[in-house]
């Protein structure tokens, strides 16, 4: 078998090694439950050749949706014990949005969803099956954007609010340092907990967030639950309030998605829609199963969002001072601090996500081009293992090569970064992180995170959304058509 065939194998069987029966976990022991990306990804993977577990994937996750939309980032597995916090710990019966049929955490992740729900039916062989899952799961997905551009976005500016580091998928990125460093509490205020994570990496403690952050990640939660998870209250009394840049960005990429699965639907014959049965969706009467006047509407409350986003992102995520994207080293994107009023000043891979969005001008993701290119080298003479993008600047001081979002290569993120060039037509430097994936993981083996300098393995063994999405990048050379 040849080099991509054996990969392709490779990275099938981890997701059967971690397939449940009704959804994938990320990894094992570290990982146990579903998350709610992750699930996004694995969906991708899955649905080239293995369409029912893909379809259970997302099924699955958006059972447990909220009645005010929220898609929850953990779907807990009540047997699992090695993961903190657990089920328990969250008490989302403080809110009446909550699921009462299984246990879920109380805050949301990244929109992937809509992206996965197209490729499962465009990648699949039966057409009339993946139709029906179409109809089933856009008023869900529909929900969940309507709940991120609504509760999370009072402002009305098409860009996403999180309210905990969590939430942006980043968990102790350096972007997230200066908000924290204003979160304070006495530690009479944090309850008794023992993190789980350090045993399941075998102690390797410089590779996963510090206990510092971790107190507060954990001191952060406390809040949500103090305020029974309300929107409302919580938006008044997080102390992290950020527009995210990469959360807002998938959303703008994921409602491009969804407009593509309503052109679908709108052509569908209407017998199969009204085969569908009318699930009992976890949502008000409003939001019951459509139509193709349905469908209308939902595409105009779309592209409403969108020209929201459109009209706001540059406003949010480039400060007026660099108003030249790549002007100079800072003028790159950022998120913007709700509470500090002003723009977070740390620069990362994150920084070059719009070029995904194809918001930008042709001359600027030539600059973004450029850094990306730059941000391979670790230093005068030293190169990256791979063209891969570190998760950090090689050469910024807060660069961490073995740390979790401080530094090393994530792949979900090269993912992105792979797509947004071949949009943008930058076929050879496409190809050159698509190849540094495929190194780094058939050299190094399907991991959560590897060391930008020599291409070390780190985090989870045999984790999902890097199996899912390197047979992803083999199946589609040439990214989403
Ligand atoms: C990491 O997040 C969890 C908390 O949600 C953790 O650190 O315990 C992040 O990398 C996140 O993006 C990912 O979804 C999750 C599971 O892979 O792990």
């Amino acid at each position: 078998m040849n080099d991509l065939k054996l990969l392709l194998k490779k990275c099938e069987d981890v997701l059967e090694k971690n397939w449940t029966g009704s959804f994938t976990i990320p990894a094992g022991t570290l990982y146990p439950h579903q998350w709610s990306w992750d699930a996004a990804f694995i969906a991708l993977g899955n649905s080239y050749g293995k369409t029912d577990k893909a379809i259970k994937e997302i099924r699955f996750l958006f059972d447990a949706q909220w009645k005010n939309g929220m898609v929850p980032h953990i779907v807990f597995n009540e047997r699992e014990k090695t993961y903190f916090p657990a089920a328990d710990f969250y008490e989302i019966t403080r809110s009446e949005n909550a699921p009462t049929h299984i246990g879920t955490s109380g805050m949301t992740q990244p929109p992937i969803h809509a992206i996965s729900c197209y490729y499962i039916h465009k990648n699949s062989t039966d057409k009339r099956k993946t139709q029906e899952f179409l109809i089933e799961i856009v008023p869900k997905l529909m929900n969940f954007h309507r709940y991120l551009l609504t509760d999370r976005d009072p402002e009305g500016s098409g860009l996403v609010t999180i309210l905990h580091p969590w939430e942006s998928g980043e968990d102790d990125s350096p972007i997230w340092d200066k908000p924290l460093s204003n979160v304070t509490f006495a530690k009479s205020e944090l309850p008794e907990f023992k993190r789980l994570d350090l045993i399941a990496v075998d102690g390797a403690a410089d590779t996963i967030p510090s206990n510092d952050e971790y107190d507060k990640f954990i001191f952060m939660i406390e809040i949500m639950k103090k305020c029974n998870y309300d929107e409302k209250i919580m938006y008044e009394k997080m102390p992290f309030k950020i527009k995210d840049l990469l959360f807002s960005s998938i959303l703008y990429i994921a409602n491009k998605y969804l407009l593509k699965i309503l052109d679908i639907l709108e052509n569908v014959d209407l017998d199969s829609k009204n085969k569908v049965k009318n699930d009992n969706l976890n949502v008000s009467d409003s939001r019951q199963h459509s139509t193709s006047s349905q469908y209308k509407d939902y595409k105009i409350e779309i592209k409403h969002w969108m020209a929201r986003t459109e009209r706001n992102y540059y406003r949010y995520f480039l400060p007026p001072n660099y108003s030249k994207v790549g002007k100079n080293e800072l003028s790159l994107f950022l998120d913007y601090d709700l509470i500090a009023k002003d723009w977070i000043k740390t620069k990362t891979v994150s920084s070059l996500i719009p070029l995904a969005t194809e918001l930008l001008l042709p001359d600027e993701a030539e600059t973004m081009v450029k850094w990306l290119k730059h941000s391979y080298h670790c230093g005068p003479g030293k190169y990256c293992h791979e063209p891969a993008l570190p998760s950090v600047g090689l050469k910024a001081e807060y660069f961490s090569p073995l740390t979790y979002w401080r530094g090393p290569v994530w792949i979900n993120m090269n993912w992105l970064f792979w797509l947004g060039l071949l949009e943008y037509g930058y076929s050879k430097e496409a190809d050159a992180i698509r190849n540094g994936v495929f190194e780094l993981v058939q050299r190094h083996g399907v991991r959560e995170y590897y060391d930008p300098y020599t291409g070390k393995g780190l985090g989870g063994k045999d984790f999902s959304w890097t199996a899912a999405l390197v047979i992803d990048m083999i199946h589609n050379p040439k990214g989403f058509a």
